[in-house]
């Protein structure tokens, strides 16, 4: 089925496209498996389709890269993206949600968060460099927030040229972090700053679990146990512990 038979937002689904677009231009990409339970998920709650994608992959120095696209009901489509850093590489997250409903977008987020306080220099100098992207309604920062960079952009945009520009914020950042990724030199499993972003890492996700929004919508849509083993295992999984 196309995804305006589905009813996703043109946004969410350009996006989706230019994300694996992107991705598929990173170094050493790998597919990674998802549980098949997980991947293509379909139902219906009082009467209301509900749809979900999952795609995983790996690439150098990236140990897990998830696009999430779901449609839940009949107003609610989101885009939820996230790339986790292999712990022994000095990168950050990325992060992306996209939430819409009813043909307008709510919330869009993007970031690379740090995992060791800072961004590591080769990111921030890029990040510097980039063209300014000016939105007319900027969001405030919910109060776990506080894992995002000075970088991060929390937007509604107003019409359509703004939805583009965010798809080439978001572009931006992802190229960014591609090419960090090409160069990172990774350290040893056991080195202390390998074990540093380790636990930065495991900060991000706790925060990230802190969004009961995200919470809420999943377990009206399916219920709580549900909802509460697909964020822990797929969402915001924590990384390996070091061995
Ligand atoms: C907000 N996320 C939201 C909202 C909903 C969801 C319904 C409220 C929309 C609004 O305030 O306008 C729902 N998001 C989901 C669901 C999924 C999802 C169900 O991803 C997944 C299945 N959230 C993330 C990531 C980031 C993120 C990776 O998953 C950022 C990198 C941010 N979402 C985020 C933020 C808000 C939000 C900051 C606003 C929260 C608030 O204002 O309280």
């Amino acid at each position: 089925m196309s995804s305006a038979a589905l009813g996703i937002h043109p946004l969410v689904d350009a996006l989706a496209e230019r994300i694996r677009q992107q991705w598929s231009s990173l170094p050493e990409l790998q597919p990674l498996a998802v549980d098949p339970q997980l991947e293509a998920i379909s139902g219906s709650l009082d009467g209301e389709d509900l749809f979900i994608r999952n795609e995983l992959r790996s690439s150098r120095g990236l140990r897990k890269l998830h696009l999430e696209t779901a449609r839940l009901g009949a107003g609610l489509q989101i885009l939820h993206c996230v790339f986790f850093p292999d712990p022994r590489y000095d990168l950050p997250v990325f992060g992306a949600d996209i939430v819409a409903g009813r043909g307008v977008v709510s919330a869009a987020i993007v970031d690379l968060s740090p995992v060791d306080g800072a961004l590591p220099q080769a990111v921030l100098q890029r990040l510097e460099a980039l063209p300014k992207r000016a939105f007319s309604q900027e969001r405030e920062l919910p109060e776990w927030g506080t894992i995002f960079s000075p970088y991060v952009r929390f937007v509604r945009p107003a019409d359509a040229a703004e939805e583009q520009s965010f798809i080439e914020l978001v572009s931006d950042f992802l190229r960014v972090l591609g090419e960090a990724s090409a160069e990172a030199v990774p350290q040893p499993i056991d080195h202390p700053d390998t074990v540093r972003r380790h636990s930065g890492q495991l900060s991000y996700c706790q925060q990230q679990k802190r969004n009961d929004k995200t919470r809420r919508v999943l377990e009206k849509a399916f219920n709580p146990e549900w909802a509460d083993r697909y964020i822990e295992e797929l969402l915001f999984d924590d990384p390996l512990p070091l061995q």
